[in-house]
């Protein structure tokens, strides 16, 4: 891909705009970047670009920015119905993804990680379990750094390992993973993609340009699994945690078994696995099969499994009150999250559920309430809506904000129960983002 000379527009200010816009310029592109907050409230990020040495216009948000580009680069949050990204398909103007760019300028061979939960504790548990091996890793994609940040610099890591979103796949159209793993798929983000089958197949995307000498690991315990590996090139490896598999690696009592044709079975003990729930156990599978086909030794990946200790806001011990223990589950922002957090304790729990819906089924919740759920608080804008699909199941209040949740689910808590913050929503209504949410989550429990 020939840079030089070439002129884009790069959509969103946030952390992929300034990457890409930092990529971009050191590469010769002229640059139209704008953002639907006005120029006067970028803020550093407006610092940052004119600090970059390159041809760069801050221009309106709109067709407009069209003029003269050869590609359009629009940042993950920013909807395939977006008004600029459809007059630019129509004329004819490529969409490319932050990390389709990267990876056309990537030389380091890539570790791709997506599914609908669980994507950030493998994504950093594989990083962590290369690093032990002794391997140099970059660890990036939506779990923070972009990847075309470290497509800027030297480049310098054995792998990358990188957690790739559906909103990420969505334009990049050559993306090729050396490792492509895909932890489960259920119904997430469709205000987004409009459609649960449509998210379904950015996906699956993700395996579209592997070949046979690619790895593509599956989850075995998803429906859709075997038909998928019916159609893909890659050689791929199972995991499961409800039966044995033929190639990969499965639950089996208090082990967890790798069993590859010709080659002898290995055995990992479960004990060595300090993250709650069944799902844990699948997370911590997958790392294991891409450790290894990255020639990781079975010593190190014990060592980085036995001292994990998981991601923050991730079903997170936050503290006890009175025999009452807190957990922060702010990154379950959907309603497959919700479940696998609920299935996690075998305490009574008090749920606290809401935020910003996006399109969530929270019918699908309802049993498992039923079955494992004392009390409900509901919160934030989506309250009224789970309140008319699940609010009668258990005893229900409701709150306006975050913080009357966390007074109300503690008021009808007693000890030895469990108050769960997994909101199966965004923050977008009260929050910046999932971590600020969690972070008041955890202030406010601690003052209890
Ligand atoms: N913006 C527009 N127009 C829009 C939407 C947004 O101009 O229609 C502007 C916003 O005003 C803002 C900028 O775009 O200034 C933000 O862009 P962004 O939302 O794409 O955020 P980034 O800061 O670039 O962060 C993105 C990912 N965000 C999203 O996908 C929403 C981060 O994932 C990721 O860590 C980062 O790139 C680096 O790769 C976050 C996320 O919530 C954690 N991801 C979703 C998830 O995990 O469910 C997919």
């Amino acid at each position: 891909m020939d840079l030089n000379g070439k002129k884009a527009a790069v959509l969103g200010i946030g952390k992929t705009g300034l990457a890409t816009a930092r990529f971009l310029a050191g590469r010769g592109v002229r640059i139209a970047i704008t953002d639907t907050k006005p120029v006067s409230a970028w803020g550093e990020a407006r610092t940052a670009l004119e600090n970059l040495q390159a041809e760069l216009t801050f221009a309106p948000y709109g067709p407009e920015i069209l003029t003269g580009v050869d590609w359009v680069i629009p940042s993950p949050g920013i909807y395939p119905a977006n008004p600029i990204l459809i007059e630019a398909l129509r004329h004819g103007i490529p969409v490319l993804s932050e990390l389709e760019l990267a990876s056309r300028f990537l030389t380091t061979p890539i570790i791709a990680i997506t599914g609908t939960n669980g994507k950030t504790t493998v994504t950093s548990l594989t990083g962590e379990i290369l690093r032990t091996a002794g391997k140099k890793v970059f660890v990036g994609g939506n779990i923070g750094a972009p990847l075309i940040g470290y497509v800027d610099g030297p480049q310098e890591a054995d792998w990358a390992v990188v957690e790739v979103s559906s909103f990420q796949l969505q334009w990049a159209q050559t993306f090729h993973p050396r490792i492509a793993i895909l932890l489960n798929v259920t119904n997430d983000h469709i205000d987004y993609h409009g459609s649960f089958a449509a998210y379904r197949r950015v996906k699956e995307s993700l395996f579209a340009h592997q070949g046979a000498g690619d790895l593509a690991i599956l989850n075995a315990d998803e429906e859709a699994t075997t038909f998928l590996r019916s159609r893909l090139s890659a050689r791929t490896e199972l995991f499961s945690s409800s039966g044995a598999v033929d190639c990969g690696m499965f639950l089996s009592g208090e082990k967890l078994v790798h069993t590859l044709p010709g080659e002898e079975q290995e055995e990992y003990p479960l004990g060595m696995i300090h993250l709650p729930g069944r799902h844990n156990c699948e997370n911590v599978m997958a790392s294991i099969l891409a450790a290894r086909a990255c020639g990781c030794d079975p010593q190190a990946i014990v060592r980085a499994v036995e001292s994990f200790q998981g991601i923050a806001h991730r079903i997170q011990y936050v503290g006890e009150k009175n025999g009452v223990r807190f957990y922060d589950d702010s990154k379950g922002t959907n309603v497959g999250a919700v479940i696998r957090a609920v299935e996690s304790f075998s305490q009574p729990i008090v749920l606290l559920l809401g935020g910003r819906d996006k399109g969530g089924d929270f019918q699908t919740l309802a049993p498992l309430i039923r079955r494992r759920v004392k009390g409900m608080v509901l919160f934030g804008e989506a309250r009224e809506k789970i309140n008319r699909v699940v609010g009668g199941v258990v005893q229900t209040a409701i709150a306006a904000t975050l913080q009357e949740a966390v007074d109300a689910a503690y008021g009808s808590a007693s000890p030895g129960d469990v108050v769960l913050l997994s909101p199966g929503c965004t923050s977008f209504d009260e929050f910046k983002d999932y971590k600020e949410r969690g972070d008041r989550f955890q202030e406010w429990a601690g003052k209890l």
